[in-house]
């Protein structure tokens, strides 16, 4: 899938990202637990080498909890870490639990070399609306301020004393989805990673809607109280938008009204726990 992201852009978010991968001792990349294959991008790797890492596979609640736990054994390898987790709701000490051990580690190293009030510093990276300020802001305490994570847009590092011994810099790191099929492209899309300017409402509607009669036709079935029998997702689609009465003047189904319904729905978790990509070998 063709996506011209804005190079100029890309290029200052990913130096900004190497200017501060160099100064921190541990890289917190945010995923989505729904598509946690789509929701990385492998140059973070390739930056952050010799850094210790741990993966937070955010929006946990909204995922399939029996895929969730394949991914956490994939992912938790290399010296990686890799905790289920939900920014709106977990507790502080769920994260900081699986850190701890990490965390001493590193302060005892410092010590070791004299450096005695030396705080572990840590960075959060992640693709867009994965839940970046939503994890920051949870994690250091704050209620709704404004983490700004627009390239160039703060001046200078700030960094926020999250607990003992650990601070966490305020500006997360932005990357960039790395797109390599068009099945990719439409789970970022569904998640709301990238914007619907680029892949168009109602194809996004009708993917969710051909994956959910494929992975969990009982969802679909029981949220829009249809029969989903051998029909075409297209049918099934007329089927939702007439149950929900997503009509235009002339008895049209209005589309564009359900296919905002359907993504809306999957967005929310109101279609149930869905997770889009599984583990290779799983
Ligand atoms: N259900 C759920 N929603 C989340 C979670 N974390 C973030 N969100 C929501 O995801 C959206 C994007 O979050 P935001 O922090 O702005 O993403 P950012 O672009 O990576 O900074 C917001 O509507 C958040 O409320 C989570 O763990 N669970
Ligand atoms: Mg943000």
């Amino acid at each position: 899938m063709a996506i011209n992201w804005y190079p100029g852009h890309m290029k200052k978010t990913n130096e900004l990202i190497r200017e501060n991968l160099k100064i921190v001792d541990l890289v917190i990349e945010i995923v989505d637990a729904r598509i946690p294959y789509s929701s990385r991008n492998p140059i973070l790797k390739e930056i952050s080498a010799n850094k210790h890492h741990i993966i937070v596979m955010n929006k946990s609640d909204l995922a399939d909890s029996r895929i969730s736990e394949l991914w956490k054994k994939e992912y938790t390898k290399d010296n990686t870490r890799c905790i289920m987790y939900n920014s709106t709701k977990d507790s502080t000490a769920k994260f900081f639990n699986s850190i701890n051990d990490i965390a001493d580690e590193i302060l005892l190293k410092y010590k070791k070399k004299g450096f005695f009030n030396r705080q572990l510093k840590a960075m959060v990276v992640g693709i867009p609306n994965v839940g970046k300020s939503t994890f920051i802001n949870r994690i250091a305490k704050r209620k709704g301020a404004a983490t700004g994570d627009k390239p160039g847009v703060t001046k200078g590092k700030q960094w926020i004393k999250v607990k003992n011994g650990i601070d966490l810099l305020d500006t997360p790191g932005i990357l960039w989805p790395k797109i390599e099929t068009d099945i990719q492209g439409y789970n970022l899309a569904c998640t709301g990673a990238i914007r619907e300017e680029i892949l168009n409402k109602n194809d996004i509607a009708t993917y969710i809607v051909e994956f959910l009669n494929k992975n969990y036709k009982d969802y679909l079935v029981k949220k829009y109280q249809i029969e989903t029998g051998d029909k075409e997702t297209y049918a099934i689609i007329d089927d939702i938008a007439r149950r929900n009465g997503c009509i235009l003047k002339g008895d049209e189904l209005d589309y564009e009204r359900v296919s905002r319904l359907i993504i809306n729905d999957f967005r929310s978790g109101k279609l149930g726990k869905i997770t889009m990509e599984k583990p290779e070998n799983a």
